[in-house]
């Protein structure tokens, strides 16, 4: 629109300028020859009837004077005729212009004196007259008297306004005319070439290239068109090679690393085609309150720690709620943004939501309602009415989003958690050619408490459009079979491990999610000088020090785990001074009251257990609650000698995971709730029950007093573990099965 203006307003200002100038010009000359005309017509007048005056003026004849000047009463315009005698007495007037008697008429000396005649405009009353007045003389050349007429003006300011307004109105048609014709050539010239442009290079972008027509743009942006035809056929020949050498080298490699899962998805699913959506976005700006800087943060989320990497082999488009308050300043015009910031790999989407919105669809219905109602931590689920409305609305956003962004050809959606059930049904309802798949990454209740939400036939109906859903753990995928099964019309296949609801298939399929193994890439640990500074900060040289790194949940048993701490150094007093509970805390849906409540409850833990045990030099418990970088979680992992997860109910776990995957030098040990995903891989953890204080204790002081080669063979076992079943595998698991399932 501005170039626009930038290109018509100069055009628009030199036309009304030109045109401006023209019509002063015209109205001068017209009103100028409107006056000539005047001044021949009085002149003319005047001397017509100078003769009679001149009779009148010579025998002093009152009475022709007065009929004389009463014929001027009829004529139109004509205002009228005033006779005087030689020294500039009237001696008749016209009667309509009798108020002329009374004006000041300094010029009737002028003429006797000079005799000669004398034209000008006059002001009378109100408005202007012309006066044209003539010497009366007889032979002698002595002036008799003096003949005045008096004429009308007004009709030359009613036709030069009339003439104004005629140009006036011409000049805004022509102004009009103009912009309508400049829109009409740039629409020809300009836009429409652009938008053929535009369609063809989308058309490209989503995929649809079988059935693209050359471009046949001429001019310089045809050449412009061209270039980008050419650019688009060596894309589409390169990404034909890059395939093609994926499928060889994928059957080549055995364990799965992100070159690997590149090559599977390259081979399997072609560039473009992977769409991930989840509410967490994994890169998110944020303003520090403090400094004023904005920073970009991985925020503290499982889902984030486990797709990530999976995004940076696959490419693709991420598409998540915008929830940095310094997003909206790095998104481009369609809400994207190339992430990771410094090594850009994959596209997020970035989708608004209202404080309403989010209050309602993910503090409310997924936080206070769906979240303790598949954790079982005796924590009531709240369903509210108005939660679940937004709830819908939300999903609905999401789905307009995802639709917006998928291309004409097959795709895969792959769906992130409890905040999105009812997005598989919107998006299958619009695409059914398109592949959905849902990962649940938390417990999947029993049917007995699942049915206590008000809203389950909507919530499965939704999920089982899905063609594949994901959990953890089996147990979770036989609670949701048995759910389908109990609580909708639906038939389970036990054989195939399917849900077949309205003649629609759903497979469910556990796949324990994992790491990435960042933490040893490359055989690289933890910066040592890195690890040195943290034992110093907090004086931990010499200590041994047990880890805990959550995000602040109820299900995390955080206060459990320093309820346990507290007995194990009531029952071990000698470990005062040696043994320290480091506990990092990243602060997660304050806004909720349950969240709030607890993170003044372990507040007060803390101050109550430090305040027993404490001395100068120390003190038990080293609370740091705040959100850490990957880089700075890398030293407090490295230091350890125990992580303690005290998990109450938790779908699978990463922190363990990590933890293991830093213990290259094979030291630590990992203590690890029972009632977590993670316990049924990592068996050789030394496994607890949060609720049983006592035991717990007693177990710390146990993973204490491990001896080395025990610590070392445990470890070496859960490494393999979770090297071999690493996030790569677990991606390419999922795919593998969706692609199968495409073909099936
Ligand atoms: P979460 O409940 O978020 O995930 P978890 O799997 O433990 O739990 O992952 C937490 C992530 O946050 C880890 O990567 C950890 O490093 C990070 N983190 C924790 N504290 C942090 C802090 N103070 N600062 C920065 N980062 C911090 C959900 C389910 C889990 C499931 C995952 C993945 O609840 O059961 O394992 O999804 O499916």
């Amino acid at each position: 629109m501005k170039r626009l203006l930038l290109f018509i307003l100069p055009i628009l200002l030199i036309v009304a300028v030109g045109f401006t100038i023209f019509g002063i010009m015209q109205i001068r000359f017209t009103e100028e020859r409107l006056m000539d005309d005047l001044q021949k017509k009085a002149r003319a007048v005047d001397e017509s009837i100078e003769f009679s005056a001149r009779n009148i003026l010579l025998n002093n004849d009152l009475k022709s004077a007065n009929r004389l000047v009463e014929s001027f009463q009829k004529r139109e315009r004509l205002q009228g005729c005033v006779i005087y005698d030689k020294d500039g007495n009237i001696l008749a007037i016209t009667e309509r212009i009798s108020g002329w008697k009374d004006k000041e008429k300094s010029y009737l000396a002028e003429v006797s004196v000079n005799k000669a005649s004398r034209g000008s405009l006059e002001k009378f009353g109100d408005s202007s007259v012309y006066s044209y007045i003539l010497p009366v003389m007889d032979d002698e050349k002595n002036i008799l008297g003096m003949v005045e007429v008096i004429y009308d003006t007004s009709y030359v300011f009613t036709t030069l306004t009339s003439l104004w307004r005629r140009l006036s109105i011409l000049l805004i048609t022509l102004l009009v005319l103009i912009v309508l014709i400049m829109l009409l050539i740039q629409r020809q010239i300009f836009i429409l070439p652009v938008l053929r442009l535009t369609e063809w290079f989308q058309r490209f972008q989503k995929g649809d290239t079988g059935s693209l027509q050359p471009i046949k743009e001429k001019g310089e942006l045809g050449k412009l068109a061209c270039e980008v035809e050419q650019v688009a056929l060596n894309l589409r020949v390169a990404r034909k090679v890059v395939t093609e050498r994926a499928v060889e080298r994928f059957e080549k490699e055995e364990l799965w690393t992100q070159e690997k899962l590149k090559d599977l998805v390259r081979a399997r699913l072609g560039d473009n085609s992977l769409f991930v959506v989840s509410n967490r976005e994994p890169y998110m700006h944020q303003v520090d309150e403090n400094t004023g800087a904005t920073n970009c943060i991985r925020p503290a989320s499982g889902v984030v720690t486990a797709v990530d990497p999976v995004m940076r082999a696959c490419g693709g488009t991420w598409i998540a709620h915008g929830a940095g308050n310094a997003d909206k300043k790095f998104v481009n015009s369609k809400d994207k943004l190339g992430v990771p910031p410094r090594d850009i790999n994959y596209i997020l989407r970035r989708v608004w939501l209202s404080k309403e919105e989010e209050a309602g669809y993910y503090y409310g219905f997924s936080n206070e309602g769906l979240w303790p109602l598949c954790h079982l931590t005796h924590t009531r689920p709240v369903f509210r009415e108005s939660d679940w409305k937004m709830y819908k609305t939300v999903n609905q956003k999401f789905a307009d989003a995802v639709l917006e962004e998928l291309p004409h050809k097959p795709a895969f959606v792959f769906i992130q958690d409890y905040h999105f059930t009812l997005l598989p049904r919107m998006i299958k309802e619009k695409r059914p050619d398109v592949t959905v798949a849902l990962f649940w990454h938390i417990p999947w209740p029993t049917p007995e408490s699942f049915s206590t939400c008000p809203y389950q036939n909507e919530i499965l109906e939704g999920m089982l459009a899905c063609d594949l859903i994901g959990f953890h753990v089996q147990s979770h995928c036989n609670n949701f079979l048995d759910t389908a099964n109990r609580l909708l019309e639906s038939r389970v296949d036990t054989e195939r491990f399917s849900v077949v609801q309205s003649g629609k298939e759903t497979f469910i399929r556990a796949f324990p999610i994992s790491v990435d193994g960042s933490f040893d890439a490359k055989g690289e640990n933890a910066d040592q000088s890195a690890v040195q500074r943290v034992k110093d900060e907090y004086d931990l040289n010499s200590k041994i020090v047990a880890l805990g790194v959550d995000r602040i949940d109820y299900t995390k048993g955080i206060p459990e785990k320093m309820l346990a701490v507290e007995r194990f150094l009531e029952k071990y007093p000698h470990y005062k001074r040696k043994f320290v509970l480091l506990q990092l805390g990243a602060p997660s849906r304050t806004h909720i009251k349950r969240y709030h409540e607890l993170v003044g409850e372990i507040d007060e833990l803390v101050e109550r257990i430090n305040w027993k045990y404490k001395d100068d030099i120390w003190k038990p418990i080293i609370y740091l609650k705040r959100h850490f970088s990957l880089d700075e979680i890398k030293p407090f992992y490295a230091l350890a000698d125990i992580c303690i997860v005290s998990s109450l109910h938790d779908g699978m776990n990463l922190v363990a995971k990590e933890y293991i995957s830093s213990r290259i030098d094979l030291t630590g040990t990992l203590m690890l709730s029972r009632f977590t995903g993670a316990s049924r891989e990592l068996s050789d953890a030394i496994l607890i029950n949060p609720y049983s204080i006592e035991e717990f204790a007693d177990l710390i002081q146990t993973a204490v007093n491990m001896p080395i080669e025990e610590k070392k063979k445990r470890m070496e076992i859960m490494r393999k573990i979770v090297s071999e079943n690493n996030i790569y595998r677990w991606a390419g698991n999922i795919i593998t099965e969706l692609t199968s399932l495409r073909k099936a």
